[in-house]
């Protein structure tokens, strides 16, 4: 059986979606965030950068969001959450998934922990304009999304939902205390409400004890 170390809303939701998209037995195990768990010591043996999510595979121990997403996705074929290897289809559903991951992802924790990228005591004011110039980024990015799903709706490979949409919902989903929000944008507004509406999501959301307003 699968487990996953979560917690609430965190980046652990989408691998969450994605073993209930599959239907694959999986057991939960809360990281106590409140009492810093996710930094033990018994937690860095699983991942020993100390970050939400693991997950465990009997013998096999992953972190790192995105490659957890692949894992699943290549030992549950039937499930179909991404273009077959070797096709121009996935050659795309690459380009969006290290795009969400290696350049969306990583912006919105220099926006969640805007304290944890100066070295100097620059105060509230420093703090302050590294999160306003971080969100001004992630806001062209939603933006970019937002056009390119203008083109090729309603999901980013198409008519074809892959995991790359449901990595997308996270990520929207983190943007919506921005002064311009996802929500906002009316291509990617479509894709996070049909994301939304997918009873896999619903049951993870519902787990997670995650209510309105999602996004
Ligand atoms: N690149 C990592 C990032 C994971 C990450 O930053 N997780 C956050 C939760 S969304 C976390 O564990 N934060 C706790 C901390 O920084 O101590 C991944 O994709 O798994």
């Amino acid at each position: 059986m699968y487990e996953l170390y979560y917690y609430p809303g965190n980046a652990s939701i989408t691998p969450h979606v994605l073993l209930e998209e599959i239907g694959a037995p999986f057991q939960l195990h809360l990281v106590e965030r409140a009492r810093n768990e996710q930094k033990s010591v018994a937690y860095k043996k699983l991942n020993p950068r100390g970050l939400i999510p693991v997950l465990v595979d009997g013998d096999t121990v992953l972190y790192e969001t995105a490659a957890i997403c692949l894992y699943l996705s290549d030992k549950h074929p039937d499930a179909a959450l991404a273009p077959p290897c070797g096709t121009a289809e996935r050659g795309h559903f690459y380009k969006w998934l290290m795009f969400l991951a290696n350049t969306v992802h990583p912006d919105t924790l220099i926006y969640f922990y805007p304290e944890r990228y100066t070295l100097e005591a620059t105060g509230d004011v420093g703090v302050g304009a590294i999160k306003d110039a971080v969100e001004e980024r992630l806001t062209e990015m939603f933006q970019f999304i937002d056009a390119q799903l203008v083109k090729g709706g309603p999901y980013l490979m198409g008519e074809q939902v892959s995991l790359a949409d449901h990595y997308l919902l996270m990520l929207a989903r983190w943007g919506r205390n921005m002064k311009t929000p996802p929500r906002d944008m009316r291509h990617l507004r479509r894709n996070v409400e049909l994301m939304l509406a997918r009873p896999a999501v619903q049951r993870a959301l519902a787990t997670e004890g995650l209510s309105a307003p999602i996004f």
